[in-house]
């Protein structure tokens, strides 16, 4: 007989309609609505971005759809049932473990769609499924980060080298070219607590430079909260400003904190940051996003089964 093997694949989630960005924002911000204006200017930033108002929504289903595919490719004994588990919308985390019961689900194992662990990111998700799980009688295990798997250093390295081809195109040096890493902005906090989430971002981005030959990075934050307690920094709009300062012309941006097109890259880069570029006469372009791509779904297929394999 098959044994099934659910996979709670959790991400951070995005409003289903422009009438659910409330409910989302009150949501992100535990519960606190936000004021006339917040939300006004998270929705001017929504209606803004390229390729649908919530992309993140179908990048997610695709990305689920893929790895449940990638998961099953090779037959053998176990079925997996890929379920999604969003933090700020539904199908919330624990909306996923409930389905997972309905289906008759006894063994799981949870991932999300971020590859670095923060106790304030990927913990949370953990945290949270793990509560659910334990109610409701399954036992899960869960895959903590995977910023340094080969295969997802190597797609994102052939992302950087493919934009560093198309900067050499047109007429740039390769060694002319800034690679800025990023990745979301924490608050400073997490620096007291021993979190390894900055640790693990220079990690990537370090791999990533070795394998490409990249010399010329560094790391930047992008995408800091607005509320007022410090965020972790520079933020990537004073990187550019300081670089262009320095007389730097080409800058590459690598989000590496990132796997999907959503608000924080179609905005806050190709918007934001592309307008300051403009300003300060920079030449800025951005690596592809992972999406669902099947490097992306080998990586997480791989760090699915490694936890499989260890439930009891
Ligand atoms: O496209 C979309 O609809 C969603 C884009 C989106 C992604 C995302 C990823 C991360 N966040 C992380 C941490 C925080 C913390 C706060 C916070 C606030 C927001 C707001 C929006 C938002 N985030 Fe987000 N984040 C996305 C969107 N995020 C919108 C609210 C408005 C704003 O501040 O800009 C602050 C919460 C608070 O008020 O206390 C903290 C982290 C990630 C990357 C890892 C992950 O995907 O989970 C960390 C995508």
């Amino acid at each position: 007989m098959t044994a099934k093997i659910g996979v709670l694949v959790m991400s951070y989630g995005t409003p289903e309609s422009l009438d659910g960005v409330e409910a989302y924002y009150t949501h992100i911000r535990r519960g606190h609505a936000p004021t006339a204006e917040q939300l006004k200017e998270l929705k001017d930033r929504y209606e803004a971005i390229v390729g649908g108002v919530f992309p993140l929504r179908e990048n997610t289903n695709r990305q689920v759809e893929a790895l449940q595919e990638a998961l099953n490719k090779a037959g053998g004994d176990v079925e997996y049932v890929c379920y999604q588990g969003l933090k700020h919308a539904k199908p919330f985390i624990e909306d996923g473990v409930e389905e997972m019961v309905r289906d008759g689900i006894h063994h799981a194992v949870g991932v999300v769609l971020a590859p670095h662990y923060s106790v304030m990111s990927v913990g949370t998700y953990i945290k949270r499924a793990k509560e659910k799980a334990e109610a409701c009688g399954i036992t899960m295990e869960f895959v903590e980060s995977y910023h340094l798997h080969p295969e997802l250093v190597d797609v994102l390295s052939r992302r950087v080298s493919a934009k560093l081809d198309q900067f050499e195109e047109t007429g740039a040096a390769r060694g002319d070219v800034r690679v800025l890493f990023s990745a979301h902005s924490l608050p400073e906090r997490i620096l007291a607590m021993g979190d390894p989430y900055v640790d693990q971002l220079l990690a990537t981005s370090e791999a990533i430079a070795e394998q490409t030959g990249v010399t010329n990075w560094q790391f930047t934050w992008q995408s800091a909260g607005r509320t007022a307690e410090p965020w972790l920094g520079p933020d990537i709009l004073d990187t550019m400003r300081e670089l262009a300062k320095s007389e730097v012309k080409y800058v590459l941006s690598a989000p590496i904190g990132f796997v999907s097109d959503h608000l924080e890259v179609l905005y806050d880069l190709d918007i934001e940051a592309q307008a300051l570029a403009s300003e300060l006469d920079l030449r800025l372009m951005r690596i592809e996003s992972l999406n669902s791509d099947p490097a992306y779904m080998s990586v997480l297929s791989d760090v699915v089964r490694a936890k499989a394999g260890q439930l009891k």
